[in-house]
């Protein structure tokens, strides 16, 4: 007899995650308070676990955790840095599991099914990517392993810091009997008060009243809340796919061939999609320009860089070299560019090729950082570089 392989996913959710980045890269901060945060949102993003014992949480005003906790040390997040960490991250999961869904920054999803097939000890398995992830990074996290993501999720928080708990599929029904409404994802404020009047407390309560009663009350999410409460959440591991390419495209008001006017164009293009790359950490080799004239019809040309670049200028002058090439002296109804390529290995540099400039780099993050923190429309540099 053939019995078909059970469900399981694991979730996994790094431990005071920006903090915990801050503490490994500076031994000062161990072992003591610390508070990310600060900027134009004035909140509390995260803060250390010594933090939290004095009552700091995420999203809390920044003047109010300095009330809480004034000997603590106070950290500006760096977004870019945290994002490296989480593809390290990530890159480790994928070598446990095809199926990785990457459900924030600092947690995923992995489709496990089957694994008592291959594993008796579930748990175990669950333990060693716990380790793995710790030797590549530094750092803890803890996860949940359950039948279904709302279960995992809902176990990986269970016993934070670096816990694994385990939901087997026999504990499920008990373990809802038990499972306070308000952890369900997806309760919040407003649904938990609804609740709260029709004295429904834990999971299994839902079960008093029928499927069409929650959908009348709660709409959709009514009926979600009533498949929960019977241990069902039909959403499955959906890997994420990067997108191939990053572009931007302007259609003007009035078609142009002014080469003054369309550099223009490229070079604001150049410095969105430059940004957008770099947010993502990504890079590219190829760039494309893409030209649709007054007639409508429309060409695109590439060139493949022999490395791959997310810098502002490199983007522009390549694009602007495919346009002077062109010698075209129609006009244009709309211009754009794109970068794609992304994410091969690096190859060794020929005699021939140049590097990455470090200071274009440099450049680049620093004028990112300013976007970031006074808008995109604060920092425009000289254009024509
Ligand atoms: N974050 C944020 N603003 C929030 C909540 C979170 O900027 N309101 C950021 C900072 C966190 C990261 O997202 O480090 C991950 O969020 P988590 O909710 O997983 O919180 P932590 O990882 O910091 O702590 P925990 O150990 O409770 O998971
Ligand atoms: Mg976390």
């Amino acid at each position: 007899m053939t019995t078909a392989p059970l469900p399981w996913i694991l979730h996994l959710d790094m431990d005071a995650f920006y903090a915990s980045v801050e503490q490994r890269d500076e031994p000062r901060y161990r072992g003591r308070p610390v508070i990310i945060g600060g900027g134009d949102r004035g909140v509390v993003a995260t803060c250390s676990y010594e933090a939290r014992k004095f009552g700091v949480r995420s999203a809390m005003p920044i003047s109010e955790a300095r009330r809480l906790c004034p000997q603590a040390i106070y950290v500006m997040p760096r977004m870019a840095h945290y994002q490296e960490v989480s593809q390290t991250v990530m890159q480790v999961l994928h070598s446990y599991s095809p199926l990785v869904e990457q459900a924030s920054i600092d947690e995923a999803y992995l489709d496990f099914t089957g694994l008592e097939l291959v594993e008796s000890d579930v748990r175990a398995r669950a333990q060693r990517l716990q380790a793995e992830v710790k030797e590549a990074t530094g750092l803890s996290c803890s996860l949940g392993l359950a039948p279904v993501k709302f279960l995992a999720k809902i176990a990986s928080d269970m016993h934070k810091p670096a816990g694994v708990t385990v939901l087997a599929h026999h504990a499920v029904p008990a373990f809802l009997a038990r499972l306070p409404v308000g952890k369900i994802p997806g309760v919040g404020k407003q649904t938990g008060l609804v609740l709260e009047t029709l004295s429904v407390h834990y999971a299994a309560d839902i079960l008093r009243y029928p499927r069409e009663f929650w959908e009348r009350k709660l709409g959709k999410a009514g009926l979600a809340l009533y498949e929960r409460a019977q241990g069902i959440d039909p959403r499955p591991v959906t890997p994420y796919t990067e997108p191939k390419s990053e572009s931007a495209e302007n259609t003007f008001d009035a078609d142009t061939s002014d080469p003054a006017v369309l550099a223009r164009w490229l070079f604001a293009q150049a410095e969105r999609v430059g940004a957008r790359l770099r947010k993502g950490g990504r890079k590219g080799r190829t760039i494309t320009l893409k030209m649709k004239f007054s007639d409508f019809t429309q060409i695109t040309r590439s060139r493949t860089l022999p490395t791959a670049t997310n810098t502002t200028r490199v983007i522009y002058e390549t694009a602007l070299a495919l346009l002077h090439e062109q010698k075209n002296t129609q006009r244009l109804r709309l211009i754009g560019l794109g970068v794609s390529q992304f994410g091969e290995v690096p190859r060794q540099l020929g005699f021939f090729d140049t590097p990455e400039d470090p200071r274009e780099a440099k450049l680049d993050a620093t004028l990112d950082a300013l976007r970031e923190k006074f808008g995109p429309a604060a920092i425009v540099r000289g254009r024509i570089l």
